[in-house]
């Protein structure tokens, strides 16, 4: 009887285990550091959608992103408003915070992944329920461009 209890006790315990582990990895904070200009207002709401999901954000106020733009090779046609860092990647735009983890996770040979411009329905670029379909756009170091993720618009 007593063994019984002891297999009991180490089966719920190991299961427990397996339930925080996952928790654990749905739940991991990612750092990341977002440029932005101080007058820009959709760039706070970005900020605010990644911290929603848990994100540990670094906000910097700058009055030249765009010297960071070029310093990491964040052309005019794929430029946003705030250029954000990750784990050595580039994050440009109103970019959603789940592409980002999916970048992580896969971690594809590019720069980085943008939203270029600034759609409406974008995290960050709510315009009540109009939502402009879209796509987050990859480019690596020859600045050669890929679908990263796309967007229906609703
Ligand atoms: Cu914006």
């Amino acid at each position: 009887m007593k063994k019984v209890k002891h297999f009991l006790a180490a089966t719920l315990l190991l299961s427990a285990g397996f339930a925080w582990a996952d928790v654990a990895q749905a739940e991991e904070k990612i750092d990341i550091v977002v440029n932005r200009s101080p007058t820009c207002s959709c760039c706070g709401k970005w900020v605010e959608h990644l911290k929603q999901n848990n994100f540990n954000v670094k906000d910097v106020v700058s009055d030249d992103v765009q010297a960071i733009k070029d310093k990491y090779g964040v052309t005019q046609e794929l430029a946003s408003c705030h250029t954000a860092l990750v784990n050595g990647y580039v994050v440009e735009g109103h970019v959603p915070a789940k592409d980002i983890r999916t970048l992580l996770k896969n971690k594809p040979d590019v720069v980085g992944i943008t939203v270029p411009g600034m759609p409406s329905g974008t995290p960050g670029m709510e315009m009540g329920s109009k939502k402009d379909a879209y796509q987050v756009i990859s480019f690596d170091k020859k600045n050669q461009h890929q679908v990263f993720s796309n967007y229906q618009a609703e």
